[in-house]
Parts: structure tokens; C-alpha cells; sequence
């Protein structure tokens, strides 16, 4: 038996300001793109059942478009014929009762299995149970619904086990809202043959459990997420057979990370201790996120290096962001340097850098009265 699990791909997502031929946000469309590429795995591997562990959606209000396309999704998911069990994650929870759980859209495709009303919910197949326990806002209701899950695990059946949560500190997101699994309470994860989880955005196994996992997020929601790997799981399972001493264990037969492929993020470092002479190699930033960081600044040369500049250097890169690092010893040079440079000056500069020409003109003029009229006040011998 063969079982996909993916999980955390937060639809409608979007960030850095980059809008596509198609008038779409860019990231927001590369988290688009990595749902179709989880989808069309699907159609190759054709499993016997798909799971999906939370937040499909970023927002629990998610934007026309992100709903349009779930659904486009969802129907081609629901035509193959295969189960698709899916629990609803903080993001896709609304925080209140007044608003309705998005999720609830789902509820008319033949094939496909919501569960997010917070509480406990059994979704059972001739050969396997699914145990699922969506994100729940209370956290003394969740103790409770992890005892009736418990008590459903049916030995003559196969038994997975779907949350959203952390298990254990080492999987906090420092979400809000985001709810720990009690370590009491671990022990079920032995009964079960499978136990999929969701929120931690890294695949990985959950510490000395060895049929528990992560299956990550399908793409990056934070560009402080370095990994570059993102994809999905295939767990196979052993066919149960009616021994006794075979149903003592609960270990698949294999669990395999499939990776797709993402946009990646490439981090460039510029020493601007010899800046003029500094090669800068581009040859693999095309279509990348790129971060470049400038090190050993001095404030001059701060104001001297623009990010239109530094963004020039990598004209195929999907953006391009740019930090600084300041040199620490500060020699005398670099003091008379700093004295050299006007508060006025410093701000210009700013200003120069993400403004356009006209409007920098004209910012210029209000800002050089300003700096003036503050000059005149501050200036105690008049
Ligand atoms: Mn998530």
C-alpha cells in the first residue's frame, strides 16, 4: 500500500514585490507551481491514498485567486480516484467561531476527506484507519481528542495518524496559536504504522520515532528557510498480515523523500575592503532569489555602493536584496571619515536609492529646508 504525504503549502502566499508576465506575484505563483508538481507526481505514482497534513491555505481568508486554483487542483486530485485525507492547520483555522472553516469548500468532492472542526475525526477505508486530528485552538479540548483517537486505533486495520503540530521544543515555529503534541501522550505514535505531520516546515523524522515525520512545506514562506529541498513523501506499507507478533511492530516498509524542484535561493558575499578589483561570479543566479551581503563597509563607501548598483550585477536573478555589514575596527581614517559626512548627507543618500530622479529632485529641495530650519534651531549661540 502506497500513501503520498505532503503538507504546509500555504496557497496564497507571496512576497518580494516581483509580479510575473501573468500580472501574478512571482512568489506567489512558485508556490502555484510547486502544488502542480506535487499533483503531477500523484499522476505518476498513483498511490493508493494522498494526504495532506495542514495549512493549505496561508490565510484562513485566502484570495480568490488561491481558491480558484485549489479547486482547479482539488479536481483533477478528485478525478483519479484516490482518497485525498486532508486536516486544517493554524493558517487555514480562523481564530474565532464567527467565521466559517475554509476547508469546508472541499466537502462535496467524491474522493476527497476534510477534517477541521477541531476536534477528533476517524475517516476509515476497508484496510486502513486515518486518525485525524486537525489544528485545535484549545489546547485542553486537544488532550482530550488525542484520548478518543487512542481508543479508535483498531489493530486489525492500519493506522495513521495526521497532525498539525509540534512534537517536542525542537519543532516550535513561534507561531501564534501553534499547539505541541504532549510528550506524555508519545507513546501512541508505536501503535500506529504511520504518523504524518505538518507545520514544521523541513522533512525529517521526529526524533527517536521511527515511522514519525515531517513531510515539510512545498516551498519556502520565510527566505530565512534555507533549504533548498522541498518536496513530499512515499511511505509504503506492508500488507498487514493476521499474525500476532506482526502487528507488534509498526514499521513501514519504506519511507522516501521525493524532492521537486524550487526556485533557489543563492547567497552572495561582497568583500568591500577591495571592492573596485571584486569579481562577482553571476554564472548561477538566473532565476534565483539572490542575497548579497556587503561586508567590511565603511559609511562612505556605504553611501557610494547603491542597491540598483549591487542589483545590476545579477541581471538574470528573479530579485535581488542586499545587506550590509559595517567594518567593526573602526581606524582613524574612517573616524574623520564619519565626521566628514553630514546627517544630511546620510539621508540624501538613502532617499537616492529608491527614489526616481524627479522625485529625488524634488524630496531633495524639502529636505535640504528641513535640515536647514533643524540647523537654525539647534544652533544655541543665535
Ligand atoms: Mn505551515
Amino acid at each position: 500500500m502506497k500513501i503520498i504525504h505532503f503538507s504546509d503549502t500555504h496557497l496564497g502566499y507571496n512576497d518580494l514585490e516581483v509580479i510575473n508576465e501573468e500580472n501574478i506575484n512571482q512568489r506567489e505563483a512558485d508556490f502555484y507551481d510547486a502544488f502542480s508538481q506535487v499533483v503531477e507526481q500523484i499522476k505518476i505514482i498513483k498511490p493508493d491514498f494522498i494526504i495532506h497534513t495542514g495549512d493549505l491555505f496561508h490565510r484562513s481568508s485566502p484570495s480568490n485567486r488561491a481558491i480558484t486554483f485549489a479547486l482547479e487542483q482539488f479536481k483533477i486530485i478528485d478525478s483519479l480516484k484516490i482518497p485525498f485525507i486532508l486536516i486544517a492547520g493554524n493558517h487555514s483555522t480562523p481564530r474565532t467561531n464567527l467565521s466559517a472553516p475554509i476547508l469546508k469548500i472541499f466537502e462535496n468532492f467524491e474522493n476527497i476527506f476534510v477534517s477541521y472542526e477541531q476536534k477528533y475525526k476517524k475517516i476509515e477505508f476497508k484496510e486502513i484507519v486515518f486518525h485525524t486530528l486537525p489544528h485545535m485552538n484549545d489546547e485542553t479540548t486537544a488532550l482530550s481528542q488525542i484520548e478518543l483517537c487512542e481508543a479508535e486505533i483498531d489493530a486489525s486495520k492500519k493506522n495513521i495518524m495526521m497532525m498539525h503540530c509540534s512534537v517536542g521544543a525542537s519543532y516550535l515555529m513561534q507561531e501564534f496559536g501553534e499547539w505541541v503534541f504532549p510528550r506524555e501522550k508519545e507513546y501512541i505514535f508505536e501503535k500506529m504504522d504511520y504518523v504524518a505531520l505538518g507545520h514544521w516546515h523541513g522533512f525529517g523524522r521526529v526524533g527517536k520515532h521511527e515511522n514519525v515525520y515531517y513531510s515539510g512545506s512545498t516551498e519556502r514562506t520565510s527566505l530565512g528557510d534555507k533549504r533548498n529541498s522541498k518536496g513530499f513523501v512515499e511511505i509504503n506499507l506492508d500488507d498487514k498480515t493476521n499474525s500476532k507478533t506482526a502487528s507488534l511492530f509498526h514499521m513501514p516498509r519504506s519511507i522516501e523523500f521525493k524532492e521537486i524542484s524550487i526556485r533557489p535561493i543563492v547567497q552572495k558575499e561582497l568583500d568591500c575592503e577591495d571592492y573596485e578589483n571584486t569579481l562577482i561570479d553571476a554564472s548561477d543566479t538566473k532565476n534565483a532569489i539572490v542575497e548579497v551581503k556587503l561586508t567590511n563597509l565603511t559609511p562612505l563607501q556605504s553611501i557610494d555602493i547603491q542597491n540598483a548598483d549591487i542589483k545590476k550585477l545579477f541581471p538574470h536573478a528573479m530579485s535581488v536584496t542586499v545587506k550590509r555589514e559595517f567594518k567593526l575596527s573602526t581606524n582613524e581614517t574612517n573616524l574623520a571619515d564619519i565626521e566628514a559626512l553630514s546627517l544630511e548627507e546620510y539621508f540624501l543618500a538613502h532617499i537616492k536609492e529608491d527614489a526616481n530622479e524627479a522625485e529625488f529632485e524634488r524630496l531633495k529641495n524639502k529636505i535640504t529646508e528641513l535640515f536647514a530650519q533643524y540647523e537654525e534651531s539647534a544652533d544655541d549661540t543665535l
